[in-house]
C-alpha cells in the first residue's frame, strides 16, 4: 500500500517507520528530521530494532497515495488538512490525540475518513531516532461510527507492519474512551514532570482518576455510551503497560512546545459547559497547562 503519514513527532514516526518495513511510505516532515532520515534511515528503537528506509519530504502539498495517515499535534490538523487537500487520498486516518480532529478533516477532504487511537509509548530521542518505549494497540475505523471497508483494508495493512490493531465500529465511543484516558494521564504527568506510571499511586492517583470520571461523565451526557469504571479501567491498563513512559504533553512541556490541552481537558471542560456539568478538576487542569504556556510564551 502507498501510504503518507503527515507528521513525524514520537507517533508518527513510529507509526511510519513501522509502516515502512511492508508499504511505501511517505513521511511528511520537519527539515531536521528529514535530513538524517535521508542521510541514515530511520532508526526504531527499544521495542522494535530496525532501521527504515521511507520517502522523506518537508512539502505536503500535491502528494497521492492509498492512504494518508495524520499524526500531527490537534493545533496543527487544520493546516494539515488544506495542506493534504491539494494531493489525492483514497482514505485518510486521524492517528491523534484529543476530540474534533476527524471533524476538521472532514470540511477539507473528500476521502473516507477514519478515527484511530493509538497506545505506543514513543519518544523521538533526535533527529532520524524514535524510540519504542511501550507496546500498544492502535483502534481505528469510520470516525463516525458503523462498518467500514475501508478501515478492515487499513486495518490488515497495519496488522502487517507489526501495529497491533482492532478494527472497531464504534469510533465515537473509543475516542471518548482514549480522551478520558489522555485526561486522566496527560496533564498531571505534564504538570508533576513524571513518567505516566505516577498516575496509579497517590497522590495523582486521586486527580487522575477525578478527570477520567468526569470525562466520562461528559461522554454520557451527550449521550457515548462509556461507565466510569470502563473509562477508569481503560486509564489505568494504559498508565499500567506505559508505566515509565513519559506522556506526550510531558514530553511536550519538558520541550518547552505548546500542547493539546485544548483538545483534551480543554475538550472535556467546554463539552459540560454545553451540558451544564461541572468538571472541577478538568477545569483546574486545563487552566495550570495553558498558564504554563501563557508563561512561555507559547499561547
Ligand atoms: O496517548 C498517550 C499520550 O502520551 O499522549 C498515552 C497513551 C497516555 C501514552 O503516553
Amino acid at each position: 500500500m502507498e501510504i503518507v503519514v503527515f507528521g513525524a513527532g514520537s507517533l508518527g514516526s513510529l507509526v511510519g517507520g513501522l509502516l515502512a518495513q511492508v508499504h511505501d511510505v511517505t513521511l511528511v516532515t520537519r527539515s531536521a528530521h528529514a535530513d538524517a532520515i535521508r542521510e541514515h534511515g530511520l532508526e526504531l528503537t527499544g521495542e522494535f530494532e530496525t532501521v527504515v528506509h521511507p520517502e522523506v519530504t518537508t512539502d505536503g502539498s500535491d502528494l497521492a497515495a492509498d492512504l494518508a495517515v495524520v499524526a500531527v499535534k490537534s493545533f496543527d490538523t487544520e493546516t494539515a488538512a488544506r495542506t493534504l487537500s491539494t494531493g489525492r487520498f483514497d482514505a485518510v486516518c486521524s492517528l491523534q490525540n484529543g476530540m474534533g480532529n476527524e471533524a476538521t478533516l472532514e470540511t477539507h477532504l473528500d476521502a473516507p475518513i477514519l478515527a484511530g487511537t493509538a497506545t505506543y509509548g514513543a519518544v523521538r530521542r533526535e533527529p532520524g531516532v524514535v524510540d519504542c518505549t511501550g507496546l500498544g494497540e492502535v483502534v481505528l475505523g469510520a470516525h463516525d461510527g458503523g462498518p467500514s471497508p475501508v478501515a478492515d483494508r487499513v486495518g490488515t495493512a497495519f496488522d502487517a507492519a507489526d501495529l497491533e490493531t482492532t478494527v472497531a465500529d464504534d469510533m465515537p465511543r473509543r475516542l471518548w474512551e482514549k480522551l478520558a484516558v489522555n485526561a486522566g494521564i496527560n496533564a498531571v504527568t505534564a504538570l508533576a514532570r513524571t513518567e505516566n506510571g505516577a498516575v496509579l499511586e497517590r497522590p495523582a492517583i486521586e486527580i487522575a482518576r477525578t478527570a477520567t470520571r468526569e470525562a466520562a461523565r461528559t461522554a454520557r451526557a451527550r449521550d457515548v455510551s462509556l461507565s466510569n469504571r470502563e473509562a477508569l479501567a481503560a486509564m489505568t491498563s494504559v498508565a499500567e503497560r506505559t508505566a515509565t513512559n513519559t506522556s506526550s504533553m510531558c514530553q511536550d512541556v519538558r520541550a518547552g512546545r505548546r500542547t493539546e490541552i485544548d483538545a483534551i481537558n480543554g475538550f472535556v471542560v467546554d463539552g459540560a459547559e454545553a451540558t451544564g456539568l461541572e468538571v472541577p478538576t478538568n477545569r483546574v487542569l486545563t487552566a495550570l497547562i495553558r498558564t504554563w504556556e501563557r508563561g512561555q510564551g507559547i499561547r
